[in-house]
């Protein structure tokens, strides 16, 4: 197996998290997306959309969906389980999982991507090849969306020590990512909400945050 990496993106660093945590080693191949390196013939052979991560099989096989490498590798190797055991725990991360990713990753990637004074991704509103101009306002509608994914953080957080329960799982590793990225556009955990800064200190001292 080889993976597509690009070390500073907060999708490729999901699934390192998750492939530290299962304790693989992956021969990785690093991209440079602020050098635009992604967006070249030579990778663009590899992912013809130009996104990153992308794990690649031995025959040539490959996923460019961070969920889907995922859950690709938790099929090979259950353990530790970060996707659930059973098909209720598994059904109740995939809930959770989308709304970190969406209310997360997604609401940032909108305030930052549209962002004009932002001179390196304004002219790209969505990742990769697909060539869509910022649209400013949803610079907005971003800020708010992760304001609404801090209210629920936090509600999820209250009575257990994970998202999803008592078990680190994958919702917590889009999570993570999701309030890193969101430093990008200053959009810090609020501090009267006491249960997820005491999940991110837990979550970012497991050496899989640092892979
Ligand atoms: N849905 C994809 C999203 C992948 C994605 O947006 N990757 C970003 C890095 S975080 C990317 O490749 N950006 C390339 C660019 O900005 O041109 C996934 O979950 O893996």
């Amino acid at each position: 197996m080889k993976f597509y990496d690009c070390s500073i993106a907060p999708n490729p660093r999901r699934a390192r998290i998750f492939i530290a945590e299962k304790g693989l080693d992956i021969p990785k191949v690093e991209i440079d997306i602020v050098g635009g390196e992604n967006l070249e013939k030579e990778f663009l052979s590899i992912n013809p959309r130009g996104l990153l991560p992308v794990l690649e099989l031995d025959d040539g096989t490959r996923f460019d969906e961070t969920m889907a490498i995922c859950k690709y590798l938790e099929d090979l190797y259950p353990e530790p389980p970060l996707l659930g055991t059973t098909p209720v725990e598994r059904a109740k991360i995939e809930c959770l999982q989308r709304k970190m990713e969406f209310d997360g990753m997604i609401a940032t990637s909108e305030a930052f991507r549209n962002n004009t004074k932002n001179d390196n991704f304004s002219y790209r509103s969505l990742p990769g090849v697909d060539t869509v101009g910022a649209i400013e306002g949803l610079v907005e509608r971003g800020n708010k969306t992760l304001g609404v994914f801090y209210h629920w953080l936090e509600k999820y957080l209250t009575n257990s020590k994970f998202i999803a329960g008592d078990r680190f799982t994958m919702v917590d590793i889009t999570a993570l990512c999701a309030v890193d990225f969101a430093k990008w556009v200053e959009l810090d955990i609020p501090k009267e909400n006491t249960n997820s800064l005491r999940w991110y200190e837990d979550v970012s001292s497991r050496p899989s945050a640092q892979a």
